[in-house]
């Protein structure tokens, strides 16, 4: 009886030995187009208890691209949502098969996808309370597919994979709303969570920037820095740290937790890392202020108008 095991286990080893042989012969024509390549984008930092959206994008290599299954799994104890209209193409099925765990299915139409058709999966994760502040937790997950009657083909999913836990620091208003946008007279307060508790925190704003591991903090531009305790649970209670009269700007508020005027990525905090932290207006004149994000965004097309404008001033110059 167990020698039939063996020869069974011995066949069924057999079998998948050549089976996977032909997955590698056949993929051979779909890794000349590069396969699929799903990668994934999640936000190098977060902090206990946030909820941010992992995106994987992947792309069909060739005709005839069906039976494609993502399944990408969070780190043991968070949570994922998925749905399965977040997806572009809305994917045909959403499952998680564990709480922390993302899989969609996409039979495709007819015989399949077309070739080159650009996928963009979505799901939700959130971080649990207990997630270890300065710990690094990673992502792990395959993308499955056919093209026509050979597969299944099987990729790793590339690209970002490790999250970073840090304290949660935030522009707020007086009662610790987030807030992100101030007028000139009006006051921004900071606070914050996650910390270790009793421990004196520098609150600093500066000037808008992407920030580093190890960056020098710049100079406050605040009219000073200002020292928090933190209480016993680690919170940093709501605190003013900008007064009015305020400066028209993008600023960032950085949370120096070992006082020592660098950036120290999970143990320190930064509002926010790769954008602005906060903008302050200018303040509302007979109407409302505009923000200067919105500005900014238009300043291409003011740049492009003046360039046309340029254009057609000189041809009329040449024609003259
Ligand atoms: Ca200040
Ligand atoms: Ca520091
Ligand atoms: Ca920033
Ligand atoms: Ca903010």
């Amino acid at each position: 009886m167990k020698q039939k095991l063996t020869k069974v286990g011995g066949r069924v080893l057999l079998i998948l030995l050549i089976s996977s042989l032909l997955a590698v012969f056949a993929s051979a024509g779909v890794m000349a187009n590069g396969g699929a390549n799903p990668v994934r984008s999640l936000p190098a930092m977060a902090s206990p208890g946030d909820t941010f959206e992992v995106t994987v994008t992947f792309t069909s290599p060739l005709a005839d691209f069906h039976g494609i299954g993502l399944d990408d799994s969070a780190p043991g104890g968070w949570t994922v949502s998925v749905d399965k209209v977040w997806n572009d193409p809305d994917a045909d099925a959403d499952n998680t098969p564990n709480p922390n765990e993302a899989a969609y299915v996409w039979f495709g139409p007819g015989t399949g996808y077309g070739a080159g058709v650009p996928f963009t999966a979505v799901y939700e994760v959130t971080v649990p309370d207990d997630a270890e502040v300065g710990n690094t937790y990673g992502f792990l997950g395959t993308l499955e597919y056919y093209i026509g009657e050979s597969g299944p083909y099987v990729e790793p999913i590339g690209g970002g994979y490790m999250v970073l836990i840090t304290p949660s620091g935030k522009s707020t208003d007086s009662s610790g709303n987030p807030m992100s946008e101030f007028t000139t007279s009006e006051t921004v307060y900071a606070s914050g969570a996650y910390f270790p508790a009793y421990t004196d925190v520098d609150i600093y704003i500066v000037g808008d920037r992407e920030w580093t591991d190890g960056d020098p903090i710049p100079a406050d531009v605040s009219g000073g820095v200002e020292t928090v305790e933190t209480d016993a649970d680690g919170n940093l209670p709501v605190t003013a740290v900008w007064a009015p009269t305020l400066v028209v700007g993008e600023y960032d508020l950085v949370f120096d937790a070992n006082r020592n005027r660098y950036y120290d990525a999970g143990t320190d905090v930064v509002d926010d890392p790769n954008h602005p932290g906060f903008v302050v207006t200018g303040a509302a004149v007979g109407g409302t202020a505009y923000p200067i994000n919105k500005l900014a965004i238009l300043a291409p097309w003011m740049a492009l108008a003046a360039v046309m404008a340029g254009a057609v001033i000189y041809m009329r110059r040449r024609r003259a």
